[in-house]
């Protein structure tokens, strides 16, 4: 937020340094209520830095990921001793109260048909909760467990930010302290004339803009006051997960005791990752570039490499990244501080507000830039990196898609088979199709277990058909 005066002939002249005089090109149309807030959503942004982003990211075209100089990244894929050692160290942080879980829930359910904000869309397969109760329920099981605290972080977005807060008042903060749960919106960046590289108007008053990406979270989280609350609560380790994935373990044991492991890792930050499913599976996947750890987004990563296989037809660059990462407090600080993530350019069709001519656009093909920051451009930034190789049965579901792949149906799905899963590993006898999918709508609440240890083998019942709809 800048602290110039907000006067016509000041940000004129600020804008006038910039290139981007254009913006106050209808000035003289505006009414004195309109003047005002133009003016003062200008003097928002960090407009001395404005050349160079159009010049590095908005006329550039250069994704980087051809010219790197790639190799597959070092992954910890711990067998049971080990993962019981991890898993020992990480409780002791978590029954410390060192850990908060931190969703990043900026997104709408718009490619879903879904009118609110995303987490409040019905993800389980047998009662329909929405994904915020399904975290609420892990945090509230997680809690109970190592009786602890652990305290909720959301990050919102202009767009879905007071429907959230509605939709948590609704639900009376699902049972969570009120006081442990924080939500607050990330920010927002201007939008570019994908030729011009100037700002483009929404309306006559006011600029067009959008989400920063979930690469904002850090400075969300900073301006917010959350950092400053975890340092203050003896945080120091942020469970950072997507909203779109309802089967995420939100507080994982052997991932914190990893992330804490100082032969393995520096505690700054820690991926999970699972291989991909096909050479076309949307999602970025880890590399080394150099001595640095990095995540290279599906759009990014060369056909050819997408499809490089070794000698045993495995792929060679299969670490998908699912969005589950650990970030030490400190760490998202000195981010904060440095300010070094870069921005990554999408180039869309946005409706824009032509003052030439006085007329609103609807373009039909992509004519402006929008500014993205990604989370997982952190990792180059952290030393020692660990990367964390997980089952996707057990931790990688996401609602993305009307249909087919990544869609609610087939998350509904990897539900039913998880928690079939658990129920034969006591002995249920399960329904499965041909292709080895359960046939019965399954669903284990958090709160009646975590993981399959936890289930009562007493409770259960001897076998479930194809037909039955089992809610624990
Ligand atoms: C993301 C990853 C992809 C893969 C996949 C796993 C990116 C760019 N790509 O793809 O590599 O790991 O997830 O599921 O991340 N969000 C905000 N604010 C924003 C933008 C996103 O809160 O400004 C949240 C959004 O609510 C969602 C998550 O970030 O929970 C993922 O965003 P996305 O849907 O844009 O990314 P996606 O699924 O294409």
């Amino acid at each position: 937020m800048s602290d110039m005066p907000c006067d016509f002939d000041s940000t004129m002249k600020r804008l006038e340094a910039c290139g981007q005089a254009q913006v106050l090109s209808g000035w003289s149309s505006l009414d004195s209520s309109r003047r005002a807030s133009l003016l003062n959503q200008i003097n928002t942004l960090p407009l001395e830095s404005i050349p160079e982003l159009v010049a590095q990211c908005v006329l550039s075209h250069d994704h980087g990921g051809g010219s790197k100089d790639l190799s597959p990244p070092e992954v910890t894929a711990p067998g049971p001793d080990e993962a019981a050692e991890l898993a020992k160290r990480g409780e002791e942080i978590i029954r410390d109260g060192r850990v908060a879980a931190f969703t990043v829930a900026g997104g709408q359910g718009t490619r879903l048909g879904w009118g609110g904000p995303k987490g409040t869309y019905p993800a389980t397969p047998v009662s329909g909760k929405p994904l915020f109760r399904v975290f609420a329920e892990q945090i509230q099981a997680a809690s109970d467990h190592w009786n602890t605290r652990i305290c909720w972080y959301i990050m919102t977005s202009e767009a879905n930010d007071s429907a959230t807060r509605d939709f948590f008042a609704d639900n009376n903060w699902f049972g969570l302290p009120r006081t442990q749960v924080m939500l607050f919106p990330q920010g927002m960046m201007p939008c570019f004339d994908a030729e011009s590289g100037h700002l483009l108007m929404e309306a006559p008053d006011r600029l067009a803009m959008s989400p920063d990406g979930h690469g904002g979270s850090i400075a969300a989280l900073h301006r917010s006051g959350a950092l400053e609350q975890m340092s203050v609560l003896g945080i120091d380790t942020i469970s950072y997960f997507q909203v779109d994935n309802p089967i995420a373990p939100v507080i994982d044991p052997v991932f914190i005791g990893l992330h804490a492991d100082p032969a393995r890792s520096s505690g700054e930050m820690s991926s999970k990752m699972v291989p991909k499913i096909s050479s076309g599976e949307k999602v970025g996947v880890f590399c080394k570039v150099g001595d640095c750890t990095e995540v290279i987004e599906y759009s990014d990563m060369p056909e050819d490499l997408q499809e490089k296989r070794d000698q045993q037809g495995r792929l060679v660059y299969d670490a998908g990244n699912i969005a589950l990462h650990l970030l030490g407090v400190e760490f998202a600080q000195r981010l904060c501080n440095s300010n070094e993530l870069p921005w990554h350019r999408a180039v869309k069709n946005i409706p824009w507000f032509d003052q030439a001519s006085g007329t609103h656009m609807t373009p039909k093909s992509p004519n402006g830039v929008k500014l993205e920051r990604f989370i997982f451009d952190a990792l180059s930034l952290a030393t020692r990196p660990a990367v964390l190789e997980v089952e996707r049965s057990r931790e990688f579901a996401p609602i993305k898609n009307a249909v087919g792949n990544d869609s609610p149906e087939s998350c509904r799905q990897a539900q039913s088979n998880l928690y079939g899963q658990w129920l034969e590993s006591h002995g249920v006898n399960i329904a499965r199709n041909d292709s080895g999918d359960v046939l019965a709508d399954i669903e284990i609440s958090p709160l009646t277990a975590m993981d399959a240890s936890q289930l009562d083998s007493t409770d259960l019942p001897k076998a479930i058909g194809p037909a039955d709809r089992i809610l624990f």
